[in-house]
């Protein structure tokens, strides 16, 4: 059946267009923009690449003659500020559009409803809201750094139905499906970084690639938990894929191996003075250097300090129809047992989709 020609119809075609573009914008959102005048698209637009141009400009640049009086649709609030581009609230007030309809707010401290003061003030019709939910999701990793500095972390993890992500033997070839795999390199895609633990790297040696189905996907940093700096100079990684390395350690570092990793190519961190990677300091120290989004892939210590230390934004469990056993078979959370359910960590808004035998949940975890 053909959808309703509305404000959601034209909104929904920039939400796809931004969408398309997550992974590829860094730090900065994703953003789509539709013009339509008279009943007709005239204009779309994408925001591509940080320092490139912002989606209302491409759109507008289509448009051109038919901007004027005509109806802008835009996933996020056009932007007041100055940054590495000017405000497109005073391109859409300068080409004399009549009624401009936004999904959701900037969460930018420097934006966060000026844009939308602007052109109301200036006369246009604003509406806000249409599909906001859809697009807030969509930048869910944006709003967690624009607001915080830090980055947005995911953590990602495949199980069997007995929460095993291996077998006693350190077997995990494989647990969840073809098509559960093919998703988990779209998950690389979107984000700007990849975390694993030193065990995951000794257990699987990974190159830590995005690999899709024919189309090449966006390559991200690669990151290693390291507290006694163990991470070999010989590993896939450093031959695999040209993504930077980065590798997490403490000051308690041997700065021979630290030599040896950096001569490798890698950039050592040193976080904390404690036997641990201090992970807050981390993801301060990642957040400076402009990583706004790291997807963890295990395995449990790692995802467990993680969700220890209340650093997590989001869960994706991947879960095969499979019981393997175990005692000293590995889980996904390796955390400090609870007396009492009322101390479960839990997950909120959750999402739960099947793909083939296979089954994802994915939530917002929330601490007691
Ligand atoms: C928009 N449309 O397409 C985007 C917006 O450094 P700049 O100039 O690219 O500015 C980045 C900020 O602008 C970013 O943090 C967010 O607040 C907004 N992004 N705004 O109107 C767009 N990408
Ligand atoms: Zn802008």
């Amino acid at each position: 059946m053909d959808p309703v020609v509305n404000d959601e119809f034209y909104m929904s075609l920039a939400l796809d267009m931004a969408q398309r573009a997550l992974g590829q914008t860094g730090i900065n959102p994703v953003v789509g923009c539709v013009i339509v005048k008279n009943g007709a698209l005239v204009g779309l637009g994408t925001h591509l690449q940080r320092g490139g141009g912002h989606a209302e400009v491409h759109a507008v640049t289509m448009a051109g003659s038919n901007a004027e009086g005509s109806t802008v649709y835009v996933t996020l609030e056009p932007c007041s500020h100055y940054g590495k581009t000017p405000p497109c609230c005073e391109l859409l007030i300068g080409a004399n559009v009549k009624r401009v309809v936004v999904a959701c707010e900037d969460p930018n401290p420097q934006v966060a409803g000026k844009g939308i003061e602007r052109l109301r003030q200036s006369g246009i019709d604003v509406e806000v809201g249409v599909l906001r939910d859809r697009a807030v999701r969509q930048n869910e990793m944006f709003a967690k750094y624009i607001t915080t500095g830090q980055p947005f972390v995911t953590i990602k993890t495949a199980s069997t139905l007995d929460g095993k992500i291996a077998s006693e033997t350190g077997d995990s070839k494989w647990i969840s499906n073809a098509e559960a795999r093919l998703q988990v390199h779209a998950l690389r895609h979107r984000h700007q970084a990849i975390m694993v633990g030193i065990g995951t790297v000794e257990a699987d040696d990974p190159s830590l690639t995005t690999r899709h189905d024919r189309v090449d996907g966006l390559q991200p940093i690669r990151i290693i938990v390291d507290s006694k700096l163990r991470l070999s100079p010989e590993a896939k990684m450093f031959r695999e894929g040209n993504a930077q390395v980065i590798v997490l350690t403490t000051e308690q570092a041997d700065p021979a191996r630290t030599k040896l990793l950096c001569d490798a190519g890698a950039t050592v961190l040193s976080l904390g003075s404690g036997p641990r990677v201090d992970m807050k300091a981390a993801m301060t120290e990642l957040g400076r250097m402009e990583i706004g989004s790291i997807l963890v892939e295990g395995g449990g210590t790692l995802n467990g300090s993680l969700l220890q230390a209340r650093l997590v934004d989001r869960i994706i469990l991947y879960i095969a129809p499979k019981l393997i056993g175990g005692k000293n078979a590995p889980g996904s959370f390796s955390l400090e047992g609870i007396r009492h359910m009322s101390e479960a960590i839990t997950l909120g808004s959750v999402m739960i989709e099947q793909i083939g035998d296979n089954v994802s949940i994915s939530g917002i975890p929330v601490w007691p």
